[in-house]
């Protein structure tokens, strides 16, 4: 069942993965009654999802100022808006993938577990998470400046930018912009179940946004046992237990087991 062996071509995720270290990983979470994990957009990066930040990432494209903030949007709704629904159309068919099934099935595993995701793409939804939070919202869900109804809509945005159907008001994507304050009772949910946990597993983030990033930081305070798996190193690395350094969909199949 190990499939982590000594050095591999340079190109391999495994590189520098130790298989001490994915067994120390496994070994924790076998025993633990109390995980959370939090998820960032590199989880969804094989399943064709853009991230942020890095080589690929749509920051290089973009500047989050004239897109990411309220007062790009308050500037200019229409640019805003046809720069998500390019992004919500290129996620229309993305599936998720085996590092979103893996959290499924230690979800199914433990006691007491909670996803936060800071994903607005939906895939740990669609894989089948339920005990979740969504830190900086969800992409498919719009929500009306006018009277603050929030709706569902998959659907391809034709109008743009489009309006409440209640009170005409200008709809937004229903996502945390910077400057925006996150859901208040999903990031005291985060912060609670982190630093009640036995194990926290960080994945696929950067650890550079605010408030998401200090989620670990708390619970590495408070004696958790956290693992990083990320196939670069981050500001988190140094300071938690164990840094696994490979692809989400790779490692966490081989710590929680249990895969197809
Ligand atoms: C793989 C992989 C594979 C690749 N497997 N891994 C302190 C100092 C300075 C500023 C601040 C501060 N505290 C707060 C702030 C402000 C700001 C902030 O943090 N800025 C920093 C950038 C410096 N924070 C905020 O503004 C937050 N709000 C707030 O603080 O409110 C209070 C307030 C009120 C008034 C004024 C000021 C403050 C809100 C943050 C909202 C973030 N929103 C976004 C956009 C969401 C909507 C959308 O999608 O359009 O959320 S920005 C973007 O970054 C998105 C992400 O959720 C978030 C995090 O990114 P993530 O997920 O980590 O992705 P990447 O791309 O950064 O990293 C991917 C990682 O995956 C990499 O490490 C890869 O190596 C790895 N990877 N392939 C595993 N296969
Ligand atoms: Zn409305």
């Amino acid at each position: 069942m190990m499939m982590v062996s000594g050095p591999m071509s340079s190109t391999s995720p495994f590189t520098t993965l130790s298989p001490s270290d994915v067994d120390a990983a496994r070994a924790r979470l076998a025993a633990a009654r109390r995980v959370v994990a939090l998820t960032g957009a590199g989880i969804s990066a094989e399943s064709g999802v853009p991230t942020f930040r890095g080589a690929e990432g749509l920051w290089r494209s973009f500047r989050p100022e004239d897109l990411a903030t309220p007062r790009a949007f308050a500037r200019d709704p229409l640019l805003v808006w046809e720069w998500y629904e390019s992004r919500r159309r290129g996620m229309g068919a993305v599936r998720p993938n085996a590092g979103h099934d893996a959290l499924v099935r230690l979800e199914e595993g433990v006691p007491e577990f909670l996803l936060a995701t800071q994903n607005v793409d939906g895939l740990h939804g669609l894989a089948g998470s339920r005990r979740m939070v969504e830190l900086h919202g969800n992409l498919w869900r719009l929500r009306c400046l006018g009277c603050g109804a929030v709706r569902e809509e998959r659907r391809e945005l034709t109008d743009l930018p489009p309006r409440c159907t209640i009170c005409s008001g200008l709809l937004r994507p229903d996502v945390v912009w910077f400057g925006e304050d996150l859901p208040a009772g999903a990031l005291d949910q985060a912060f609670t179940a982190a630093r009640a946990a036995d194990v926290v597993l960080v994945v696929g983030t950067s650890s550079l946004v605010y408030p998401a990033a200090a989620v670990p930081e708390a619970a590495v305070s408070a004696g958790v046992f956290v693992v990083e798996i990320n196939p670069e190193r981050t500001p988190l690395s140094e300071a938690c237990a164990l840094s696994l350094r490979g692809r989400a969909a790779e490692v966490l199949p081989l710590i929680v087991g249990g895969a197809a």
